[in-house]
């Protein structure tokens, strides 16, 4: 009888906590940044696959370079950011709570990163930034760039210490208990976060801000990718963790189930945590100046995290399966029949699952050194990327937003908003099955990515690749569309449909669930071992990078 008082407490200590109106409009303002960036980076994404199909030309100067860099800035820095931290805040603020005092100091974070996105934004729009998302050395942009994009670094870096003192400081009024599932995992996608833009925050202070003032003649083009891309993959898991968070943890819920496993959940996520950062070699595998030693270890590694995705959709799969059959659909397939299709919080997160499939498929071509030697640099890589981040992370972000929006507002989500949520989730697919399928196909016939219009003078190989540049334009006009009735909705759902309560689905254990053992809990022991493997990943080569490079290269400035 004492063991079931004890576990009634317990329980209800881990009760699911209610969000203040103030908490709300916090949450709700990287929301508002979120959604206008899906509006301004996807126009600028069909103004894109229009110039690349050959049907216009950019009016009043506006050169494609520029329409790229606000793109990828905007959609895969901007948008992808603040949705996370807003998302990420949200399930802290449920799950372990936050203070008066934190939610200042996470709107000291908000105010710092907008007013670096505010500078970031200005110098590219003015045309004075057009180094894409990347910017690679020796492309060289306005300081106010490179010094915009630190402050977006820093607010952010904010935003990560507050959610680890909202642990910290549950942890306390909790000892001997486990911290609750997802504020585990919004901790360990934020520690990755930190340690990895450490790297690139680097290069910009100490390469590009004062290369691009002029102090320093020259810059170290190697030094500076090799920085860039040691962020820049944890980078894609950064945009990725926080959908597996929903796929572990709210799905569950939302099809009517409970958790698969609270212990394989938090293993996963700590397998990512040490494997997403010392694999970002495998974005410099055509690059001359690493040895192959190391891209060969690199690429081992990246080998490694592709281990929890695929332990994640293992369980995914498993709760999909015993969900079902609980509800008494045992055929072989009965269970898969009778999952809520009709639910547009589970239709879009699932099919960004099935997007993934062939994504994280085209990840490991990428991945083994051989293959890449045929893909890097082309469009294949472009097709890539839209389905992993473009398709299974946002259409798992637009599955969440569906029920976030509508509970952070206090209004609901209505039959119809539901129903032009599933139109929505069919155009995307619809669009993007075009658009990254034709990008797909034409990278393998050689088309470049990163490239604006050319027929490169009439040649045979390149006249094969203009009808799939047409069907980009059409896939990508469809995805438009796509973003328009996405935009719509959100506002709907901010501002305008019927007052209510919309549940905040998050998924419980097992009664009979298996206890989760207290080592996953070991902080220091998981940081240990991910900065041991950064350094094994990346000493020696770097010391070789800064020893053998060949001399630093002045700005090429346009
Ligand atoms: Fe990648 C390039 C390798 C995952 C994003 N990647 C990029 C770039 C981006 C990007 C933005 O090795 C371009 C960067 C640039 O501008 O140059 N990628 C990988 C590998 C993985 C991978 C090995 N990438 C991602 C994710 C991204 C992302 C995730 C964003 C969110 N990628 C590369 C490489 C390059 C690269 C090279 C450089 C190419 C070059 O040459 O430039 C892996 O992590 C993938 C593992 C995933 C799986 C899939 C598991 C499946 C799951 C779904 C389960 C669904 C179920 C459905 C069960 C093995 C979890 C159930 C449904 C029912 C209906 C029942
Ligand atoms: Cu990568």
């Amino acid at each position: 009888a004492i063991e079931n008082i004890k576990t009634t407490t317990t329980n209800n200590s881990r009760l699911p906590l209610t969000i203040s109106k103030q908490e709300s409009r916090l949450y709700m303002s990287f929301l508002h940044v979120a959604f206008i960036s899906l509006f301004i980076g996807g126009l600028m994404g069909l103004l894109q696959t229009l110039v690349r199909s050959g049907t216009i030309t950019l009016p009043w100067g506006i050169d494609y370079y520029q329409v790229l860099t606000v793109h990828g800035v905007i959609l895969g820095l901007v948008l992808t950011t603040y949705f996370i931290i807003g998302f990420q805040f949200s399930l802290m603020g449920k799950t372990v709570g936050m203070s008066d005092k934190q939610r200042k100091v996470a709107w000291l974070g908000f105010w710092v990163m907008l007013v670096g996105t505010v500078m970031t934004a200005i110098t590219i729009l003015l045309g004075k930034a057009s180094v894409l998302y990347t910017f690679y050395a020796p492309l060289k942009a306005h300081p106010a760039f490179y010094m915009g994009l630190a402050l977006v670094i820093i607010g952010s870096w904010i935003a990560g210490v507050v959610n680890f003192r909202q642990l910290y400081v549950w942890k306390k009024k909790h000892p001997g208990e486990k911290s609750p599932l997802l504020a585990f995992m919004v901790t360990i996608n934020m520690l990755m976060w930190i340690i990895a833009s450490i790297g690139v925050a680097v290069a910009v202070l100490v390469q590009f801000i004062p290369w691009s003032l002029g102090y320093a003649e020259t810059i170290n083009v190697l030094v500076s990718r090799t920085l860039f891309w040691y962020f820049g993959h944890p980078l894609v898991y950064f945009w990725l963790l926080p959908a597996y968070m929903a796929w572990y943890a709210i799905i569950p819920k939302i099809i009517g189930g409970k958790l698969f496993s609270d212990s394989l959940a938090r293993m996963a996520f700590i397998l990512l945590l040490f494997f997403s950062i010392p694999v970002g070699f495998h974005h410099q595998l055509t690059e001359p100046g690493i040895d192959p030693t190391w891209k060969f270890i690199q690429v081992v590694l990246t080998f490694m995290v592709v281990i929890p995705s695929l332990m994640t959709a293992f369980s995914i799969f498993a709760t999909f399966e015993v969900t079902g059959r609980r509800k008494g659909f045992g055929s072989l397939f009965g269970w898969f029949r009778h999952l809520p299709w009709k639910d547009v919080r589970f239709l879009a997160p699932v099919i960004g699952m099935l997007a993934f499939i062939p994504g994280g498929a085209g990840g490991i071509i990428n991945a083994s050194h051989q293959m890449n030697a045929v893909v890097h640099n082309t469009i294949w890589v472009t097709g890539h990327f839209h389905l992993t981040v473009a398709t299974t992370v946002i259409l798992t972000f637009f599955g969440i937003t569906y029920w976030l929006v509508p509970h952070l507002t206090g209004r609901t989500l209505t039959k119809s908003i539901n129903r032009l949520g599933i139109i929505q989730s069919i155009i995307w697919t619809v669009g993007m099955t075009i658009m990254s399928g034709a990008m797909h196909i034409q990278g393998l016939l050689g088309g470049p990515r990163r490239s604006s219009y050319s027929e490169y003078g009439g040649t045979e190989q390149a006249t094969e690749w203009i009808g799939y540049q047409m069907a980009q334009a059409v896939g990508g006009s469809i995805l438009f569309i796509g973003i328009l009735l996405m935009v719509y909705i959100f506002v709907k759902l901010s501002f305008f449909t019927p007052k209510g309560e919309e549940e905040y689905p998050i998924a419980e254990e097992e009664d009979d669930a298996e206890p989760t053992p207290k080592f996953l809990e070991n902080w220091k022991l998981w940081i240990a071992i991910t900065i041991a493997l950064i350094l094994f990943a990346y000493t020696i080569p770097f010391v070789d990078i800064i020893q053998n490079s060949p001399p630093g290269s002045p700005p090429f400035d346009w």
